[in-house]
């Protein structure tokens, strides 16, 4: 470094909106190299410490195994991070209490000076804005049971509408109302696309009850759907659902009791907003005895592989179509 002149990624590093890109994401993403999105509500609400972060260095390091490279997206000091430092991880898995930030907080949180993890919804705004297509969570939000009385609808499910960036999931909790979820995702245009299945994955389930209409097999078929809604101007993201690994799964049915339970002591309990996934999460990581957190680290892990899969067939795409377009 002489300091004179910035190198092209030094630039890319400060972008107009107040967001800082790390260098290795700024670099990749200059050369059109694949990056992957990652989420970090997970680190600061979705599991106990340590395992948050260790998960979190481990999904990262899946991630450049798939040759993609991991940018993990948080709030620290006001300060939003598209792509951490091992430091800076630490300090988030640490941080003594992070917001737990949604569409609705990140101005708020900009404004204070706060620290906290990103959820779906903020994650694929951050991303948005820095140019990353493929994210990678556990599982999204989603109408809550009861929701159409509460109205207890994750911000995830407008995020998905609105914009366009590709999730992918493990499905969505049983703790939620699937059905309605996959209802509200159909009205808001958003498509649901299954991975090597016909069926909607449940989280720690490989299979709920229902189905979902748009199978997909590989990585290359979601690429090539994503183009083409690209083409079309469609806008809004896509949803790709992808079931635990068989070794991890859980059973629909044996969960389905435990979510139960878990759902009885959050209304004895009056817990509410916010604060409903994080309780459930725990108690029931409580009633499984540390089974559902096992699982839960797998399929961020399956996650996260697939992800690197497509973000890897979407810049082969894009640099095919740019050799095309030029011979
Ligand atoms: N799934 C998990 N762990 C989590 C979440 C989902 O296994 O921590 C987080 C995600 O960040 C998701 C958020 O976006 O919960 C949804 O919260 P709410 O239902 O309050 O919108
Ligand atoms: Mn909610």
């Amino acid at each position: 470094m002489n300091g004179s002149s910035p190198s092209l990624a030094d630039k890319a590093a400060t972008l107009t909106p107040p967001i800082t890109v790390s260098r290795d994401v700024a670099e990749a993403l200059q050369s059109q190299r694949p990056v992957v999105a990652l989420e970090s509500t997970i680190i600061t609400h979705g599991m106990p410490f340590p395992q948050n972060l260790e998960m979190a260095r481990q999904v990262e390091a899946d991630c450049r195994a798939g040759n993609a490279v991991p940018a993990t997206i948080a709030l620290l000091d006001g300060e939003i991070l598209v792509g951490m430092s091992a430091e800076q991880l630490e300090r988030l898995a640490n941080a003594p209490s992070p917001m737990k930030l949604s569409r609705a907080d990140l101005g708020f949180a900009l404004a204070m000076g706060r620290s906290g993890g990103t959820t779906v919804s903020a994650t694929m705004i951050c991303a948005a804005l820095a140019g990353i297509a493929v994210f990678a969570t556990g599982g999204i939000g989603g109408v809550h049971r009861d929701g159409q009385d509460s109205l207890d609808i994750s911000a995830d499910l407008d995020e998905l509408a609105r914009t366009a960036v590709t999730v992918v999931c493990a499905g969505a909790k049983a703790i939620l109302d699937l059905p309605r979820t996959l209802e509200y995702l159909e009205t808001r245009g958003v498509p649901v696309l299954g991975y090597q299945t016909d069926h909607l994955p449940a989280f720690w389930s490989r299979e709920s009850p229902w189905r979902v209409s748009m199978r997909v097999d590989t990585p290359g078929q979601i690429a090539a759907t994503m183009q083409a809604r690209q083409r079309l101007g469609l806008g809004g993201g896509v949803l790709v659902t992808n079931p635990i690994p068989a070794a991890d799964d859980i059973p629909y049915d044996l969960m389905a009791v435990v979510v139960e339970e878990a759902l009885q002591e959050a209304k004895l309990q009056r817990v509410e907003g916010k604060a409903v996934t994080p309780f459930l999460l725990s108690r029931i990581l409580t009633l499984t005895e540390g089974r559902s957190l096992t699982a839960n680290i797998a399929l961020v892990r399956n996650n996260v592989r697939l992800a690197a899969a497509i973000a890897n067939s979407v810049t082969e795409r894009a640099l095919a179509e740019k050799k095309g377009s030029a011979a």
